[in-house]
């Protein structure tokens, strides 16, 4: 229950990152979801990608809207600053949260029904405005919250737990981000902690809006036979295409990947991003390309997993707008605001 204090003992072998903290400080209140839920794995995997890459907690910032996924910012980093906002509005406040401060790490979580029914309009704007964040959708095919309607990325055919198939074509998260020109977009599983850790980092080292679709099953409304969400059909499709690696910026850098199989991408912070294709084919800096690919792959109702698209060169919302260099909340006021006077002196010109 999340108003039960957890405990404090540590184990005196528990890990300790550069800044002196252990995973426990990366731990947030206790989770009041579901047992088995797919949402607290990737709290467990946010947790453990925060930790490796020594992140100050005072430095994050977690945002959600409305949903059992966008409960989850409670369960992580308890230090951290945090914004719960209205269903389907995050990204908004992430933008404009950006906007105020850019010395932020910004990590937004989601669900399918927060981000793909109500908060369309809102994703779709904070990609094409390349808001720099980390955005996680945990998406499970059910608005599980409100006890499990078909969201939008429900497929044709996925039935319900009454055993109702769904009808209406679904929107895939991943292939919509890629056409409105997303600079980082990946899918992952909840359940493959293993494959969704380094996403996370790299995703977290992108300079931009970094997009993960995480299968993220819900077990009470939508784990059952007939579902293409489930546990064990995630498992059974589930197809990786490039495995990626990521290499902090003071980590040895060891080249212990065969030539011409490895793309090595290094992020603005100086990390490197290591993407081995699994298909031959495969070039995960070719839009165009993963676009048809996934078509391909959907079409064979396979779920491709990995870092599927990565640009590095794009500029972020603060390179459209050419701020400044200062983050606003640090410009003095008076700089910001002259004041009624100063307007009215810009006003006598006009009369
Ligand atoms: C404006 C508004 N409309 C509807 C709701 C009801 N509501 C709460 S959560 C939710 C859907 C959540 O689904 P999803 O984002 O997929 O999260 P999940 O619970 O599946 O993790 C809905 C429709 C609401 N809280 N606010
Ligand atoms: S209802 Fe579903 S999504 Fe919500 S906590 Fe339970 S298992 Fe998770
Ligand atoms: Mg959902």
């Amino acid at each position: 229950m999340s108003f039960m204090t957890k405990p404090v003992a540590r184990h005196p072998k528990m890990p300790v990152n550069a800044l002196g903290l252990t995973p426990r400080d990366y731990e947030g209140s206790m989770s009041t979801l579901c047992a088995g839920c797919g949402h607290d794995s990737v709290t467990a995997a946010l947790i453990q990608a925060l930790f490796e890459l020594n992140v100050e907690p005072h430095r994050l910032a977690k945002l959600s809207g409305i949903g059992c996924s966008s409960k989850t910012p409670t369960y992580f980093v308890r230090d951290a600053h945090g914004f719960n906002s209205v269903h389907g509005r995050m990204p908004s406040i992430a933008a404009g949260a950006n906007a105020a401060n850019k010395d932020l790490l910004y990590v937004g979580i989601s669900g399918d029904g927060d981000s793909l029914s109500i908060g369309l309009g809102q994703f779709c704007h904070a990609i094409r405005r390349n808001v720099n964040m980390l955005y996680v959708l945990e998406n499970n095919g059910v608005y599980g919250l409100t006890k499990g309607q078909f969201s939008a990325s429900a497929d044709i055919g996925s039935t319900s737990k009454a055993g109702v198939p769904n009808r209406q074509g679904p929107i895939d998260s991943v292939r919509l981000a890629l056409s409105l020109g997303a600079t980082f977009v990946a899918r992952s599983f909840s359940g493959d902690k293993h494959q969704l850790v380094p996403i996370l980092k790299a995703g977290i080292a992108h300079s931009g809006f970094a997009f993960v679709d995480v299968i993220s099953p819900c077990v009470t409304f939508n784990d059952h036979k007939g579902s293409t969400k489930s546990y064990a059909h995630t498992r059974e499709h589930m197809h990786e295409v490039v495995e990626t690696d990521f290499v902090p910026l003071r980590a040895e850098i060891k080249a212990d990947y065969a030539e011409g199989s490895v793309k090595a991408v290094t992020m603005h912070d100086g990390s490197v991003v290591k993407l081995r294709k699994v298909d031959d084919d495969y070039d995960a800096s070719n839009r165009r390309r993963v676009v048809d690919y996934l078509a391909e792959t959907t079409a064979k109702g396979e779920v491709a997993t990995g870092l599927l698209y990565l640009e590095e060169s794009g500029a972020d919302m603060h390179g459209f707008e050419n701020t400044v260099d200062t983050p606003m909340v640090k410009i003095p006021y008076e700089t910001l605001c002259p004041g009624s006077s100063a307007l009215a002196d810009i006003q006598k010109e006009w009369v």
